[in-house]
């Protein structure tokens, strides 16, 4: 496996290992050399064999000129910086995976914030969600994380993540989830007395079970109803104009089924303008402005034009109770 594939949850499961391991290997060497020397010289009860131990004061003169102590200082040595130096390496990838140069063509981005016992998220598009983090699996996904209030830390513990949660602050750090499923968010700062009810969910989905649910986000539907609440299915156009893009397009009422329309064809969510011209001067202009952060459904009430229906003596002032949209 390239190290370029690697998640958090490869590299702190490696680190673990290698120093399990090693650690095992040095114990058992020095526990095993220790009992040893403890059975190799242990009082046999015969003390005519110790003539030549060495009385108080003497120097030790064993150990064939420091042979010995050189080669475990220097064995010690080798392990220790060894480790030292590759568990260094594999922390600067932690903290940047795209020093490698084969930064991942997708990725995710998403702005995470704690505040009031709960954590919000933001994706790219304007998206947003509470609670629930939903990610596609086998994607890189890094979070910006904030905090709207006081001090938290934002936790996946099965993503090995952390990161503080700090008013002005942006700590960015990342993750990749390989498998589909949900996992637990929690606040790992004593932020508050409902502190320990500052959890949330991450839903690992299938890609195209993300893209789809994307989709569903980016949905809008607007449906045209007169003072009765029946659908109206002629004469107005909807524009739909977003404030901080290019996209702007007009539907109109041949568009509409029943009075509703569908508008699946947007990449962006944020603040829109809605107009809903009559065209054929039968009702009033209605302009709103919506922000989008989540599907939108939106039903207006197009109310008779007074000087039209003044002239067709109709009844179109009950309208007028149908009331604004
Ligand atoms: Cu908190």
């Amino acid at each position: 496996m390239q190290q370029q594939d690697w998640t958090r949850v490869d590299v702190f499961g490696n680190i673990f290992l290698v120093f399990l391991a090693l650690g095992t290997l040095v114990g058992v060497v020095v526990v095993a050399y220790t009992l040893y020397n403890a059975y190799k010289y242990r009082d046999t009860g015969d003390a005519s064999d110790d003539e030549d131990l060495p009385s108080v004061g003497e120097l030790p003169t064993g150990g064939k000129g420091g042979k010995k102590l050189f080669l475990s200082f220097g064995i010690s040595a080798i392990i220790v910086i060894s480790l030292v130096i590759w568990t260094y390496g594999m922390l600067l990838f932690v903290e940047d995976p795209t020093t490698d140069g084969n930064e991942q063509q997708e990725a995710l981005e998403v702005d995470v914030t704690g505040q009031g016992f709960a954590w919000y998220f933001e994706y790219e598009n304007g998206i947003e969600s509470v609670r629930t983090l939903r990610v596609p699996a086998d994607e890189r996904v890094w979070v910006q994380v904030t905090s709207g209030d006081v001090w938290h830390a934002f936790g996946i513990p099965d993503q090995r993540v952390k990161a503080d949660a700090i008013p002005g602050e942006y700590d960015e750090t990342w993750f990749e989830a390989e498998e589909t499923g949900e996992q637990e968010i929690k606040c790992f700062e004593l932020c508050g007395d409902a502190h320990t009810s500052m959890t949330g969910t991450l839903e690992v989905m299938e890609p195209d079970e993300f893209d789809a649910w994307m989709d569903e986000q980016l949905t809008m539907t607007f449906t045209m109803e007169d003072g009765n609440e029946s659908p109206v299915t002629e004469g107005y156009e909807l524009t739909l104009e977003h404030q901080e893009t290019e996209f702007s397009e007009t539907y109109s009422d041949d568009e509409f089924e029943n009075g509703s329309i569908e508008i699946t064809d947007i990449e962006q969510a944020g603040p829109y303008n809605v107009t809903i011209e009559p065209t054929d001067g039968q009702f009033e202009p209605i302009e709103e402005q919506i922000d989008m952060t989540g599907p939108v459904d939106e039903t207006y009430t197009l109310e008779m034009n007074e000087t039209q229906s003044d002239a067709n003596e109709s009844e179109a002032n009950e309208s007028d109770d149908g009331g604004e949209a």
